[in-house]
C-alpha cells in the first residue's frame, strides 16, 4: 500500500477534477431538486432550476443552506431519501437546542469511511497499524468516521471512545498502538498522563496521531508531537457533511487537503455572500456531490478559513484549507463539544430565581479547557439561605449538563457584578489562544 489511499482521486489534474466535480454537481441538484421540497423551495425563489446549473461554473447561482434551515427543516425536511435506504444517523456534538441530525445511507458510509481511509494513509496507517480511536462513539461522528476509516484501512482498531485516560495509556502499551485518533486536547493530555505515570514516548510504540473536531495552535501541534513522540496531523469535518475527513493533513503539514470529488469547497463574504477568490479569508461553504441521503448545497459552516490551490509536495493536487481562524457565528468549542451561548441563556430564562445576566469564561489549563459559567443572583435571592444559594447553584449545573452535554462550573455572583456594556453584552471571556 502507497501513502495514497485513491492516488488517482488525491493525485488528479485539476482541470479532470473539475470536470468530475462538475458532472457530479449537476446530478446532486436534480437529486436534490426531485426529492427535497424545501430546497426546492428555496431555489426557486432564487428562480434557479436544475436546467439553469451546467457545471461548477454555474455553483453561485444556487441559494445557500444554513443552520437555520437545518432547524426549520428538523428532522425529516433535508432527507433526499426514503427513510428506508438510511441506514444510520449522527449528530452534532452539541446536544438540545441546535442539535444537527445528518442521514447516512450505506453509500454514505462508504464514502465518508474512504475519506477517513484517506486521511489514516496520508498520516503512514496501513494494514501493519494498530489504531487507537479515542474519539466519542454513539451520535458524535469522531469515533464511527475514524473507526470504520481505520477497518477500511485494514489497521487492527481500538474502538476505546474517550475518558478513562490511565487504561488508554495501558492498552496503548499492551497493544502497542503505532495511531491516536482523538481531539488534539485530549492528546495533550494523554501525553501529560503518560509522563505523569512515569514513562516517556520510548515506552510507547505511537508514530501518529489525527487530530480534529476543534481548533488547535501550532503550538499546541508541538506539544503533543514532542510529549507522545510522535508526528501530529490535523483533521477537519462536520456532522452536516458527513463528520471527520472531509478533510486531511499530508506529511506537508501546510494545510488539509479537502476530498473534492466528495465536497465542492468555496469561500465566501460571511456579509454580503459574495464568493472570494482564492487565497482570501472568508467563510467556508460546502457542497456534498456524492450524499445521497443528506445532500447539502452551499453549506455555510460559519468557520473563516483560507483555501489554496497548486500541487502539494506530497504530490496531492486537492486543493488545500487552512486552519479554521475562527467563526463567523458565536459557536464555542469546549473540549470538542458545539456551544451556544444562547442555549446557556435559554436555561437560565427557564428559572424564576436565576437572572438571565451571565458571563462565560473560558481558559485552558494543563490543556484542556476550563469552563465557568458566571450567573448573577436576582436580589431576592442574594438574601436567602446559602443552602437555598447552593441548592440552585446545583440545579444549574445539572440542566446545563443536560442541555449542553458538558460540564461547567457554575459561580452565582452579587447582583450588578457582571459589567453591563452600552452596545452588545460581552457574554464570552475566552482566553484560549487558539489561533
Ligand atoms: O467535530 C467532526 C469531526 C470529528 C472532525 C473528529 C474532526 C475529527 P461537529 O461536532 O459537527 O463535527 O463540529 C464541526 O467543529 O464546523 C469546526 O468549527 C470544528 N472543527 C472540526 N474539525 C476542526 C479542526 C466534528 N480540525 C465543527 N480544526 C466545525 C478546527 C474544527 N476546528
Amino acid at each position: 500500500m502507497g501513502k495514497y489511499w485513491n492516488e488517482e482521486i488525491e493525485c488528479m489534474e485539476p482541470e479532470k477534477m473539475r470536470a468530475l466535480q462538475s458532472e457530479r454537481l449537476v446530478k446532486q441538484v436534480r437529486h436534490v431538486w426531485d426529492n427535497v421540497p424545501y430546497y426546492r423551495k428555496k431555489m426557486e425563489e432564487k428562480a434557479v432550476t436544475p436546467d439553469d446549473i451546467k457545471g461548477i461554473e454555474d455553483l453561485h447561482k444556487l441559494p445557500f443552506l444554513s443552520k437555520a434551515d437545518l432547524r426549520d427543516a428538523y428532522p425529516y425536511g433535508l432527507l433526499a431519501k426514503p427513510l428506508s435506504d438510511c441506514v444510520r444517523i449522527q449528530s452534532t456534538s452539541g446536544t438540545t437546542g441546535k442539535r444537527v441530525v445528518a442521514f447516512y445511507t450505506q453509500n454514505d458510509i462508504d464514502l465518508w469511511e474512504d475519506c477517513c481511509a484517506r486521511a489514516i494513509t496520508a498520516a503512514g496507517g496501513t494494514n501493519e497499524d494498530v489504531c487507537q480511536v479515542c474519539y466519542g462513539y454513539g451520535l458524535f461522528t469522531g469515533g464511527p468516521g475514524l473507526n470504520g476509516g481505520s477497518h477500511k484501512v485494514g489497521c487492527l482498531t481500538l474502538p476505546m471512545s474517550s475518558g478513562n485516560t490511565e487504561r488508554q495509556i495501558q492498552f496503548m502499551m499492551d497493544l502497542e498502538s503505532t495511531i491516536l485518533c482523538c481531539t488534539p486536547s485530549y492528546a495533550a493530555y494523554i501525553g501529560e498522563t503518560l509522563h505523569k505515570m512515569g514513562y516517556t514516548p520510548d515506552d510507547i510504540k505511537l508514530k501518529a496521531g489525527i487530530f480534529g473536531a476543534e481548533p488547535w495552535t501550532e503550538e499546541m501541534r508541538q506539544e503533543i508531537e514532542k510529549s507522545l513522540g510522535i508526528k501530529a496531523y490535523d483533521i477537519y469535518g462536520l456532522t452536516e457533511t458527513s463528520g471527520p475527513g472531509v478533510a486531511f493533513e499530508c506529511e506537508c503539514q501546510t494545510g488539509m487537503h479537502i476530498n473534492e470529488d466528495n465536497f465542492i469547497a468555496e469561500i465566501i463574504d460571511p456579509d454580503t455572500g459574495e464568493v472570494l477568490p482564492d487565497g482570501t479569508k472568508g467563510e467556508l461553504v460546502f457542497t456534498s456531490i456524492t450524499k445521497e441521503a443528506f445532500p447539502l448545497l452551499r453549506y455555510r459552516t460559519r468557520d473563516i478559513c483560507v483555501l489554496t490551490r497548486g500541487k502539494c509536495k506530497c504530490g496531492r493536487t486537492l486543493v488545500k484549507m487552512a486552519k479554521p481562524m475562527g467563526r463567523s457565528d458565536d459557536m464555542l468549542i469546549i473540549r470538542g463539544v458545539n456551544v451556544f451561548p444562547s442555549q446557556i441563556e435559554s436555561v437560565l430564562l427557564k428559572m424564576s430565581n436565576a437572572s438571565p445576566n451571565y458571563q462565560i469564561i473560558v481558559g485552558r489549563e494543563n490543556n484542556t479547557d476550563t469552563f465557568e459559567i458566571r450567573v448573577e443572583l436576582t436580589d431576592e435571592m442574594f438574601s436567602d439561605t446559602i443552602r437555598s444559594i447552593e441548592e440552585l447553584e446545583r440545579k444549574i449545573g445539572q440542566d446545563m449538563l443536560s442541555v449542553l452535554g458538558i460540564k461547567a462550573k457554575i459561580r452565582l455572583v452579587e447582583p450588578n457584578s457582571i459589567p453591563r456594556s452600552e452596545g452588545k453584552a460581552v457574554r464570552v471571556i475566552d482566553t484560549r489562544k487558539l489561533v
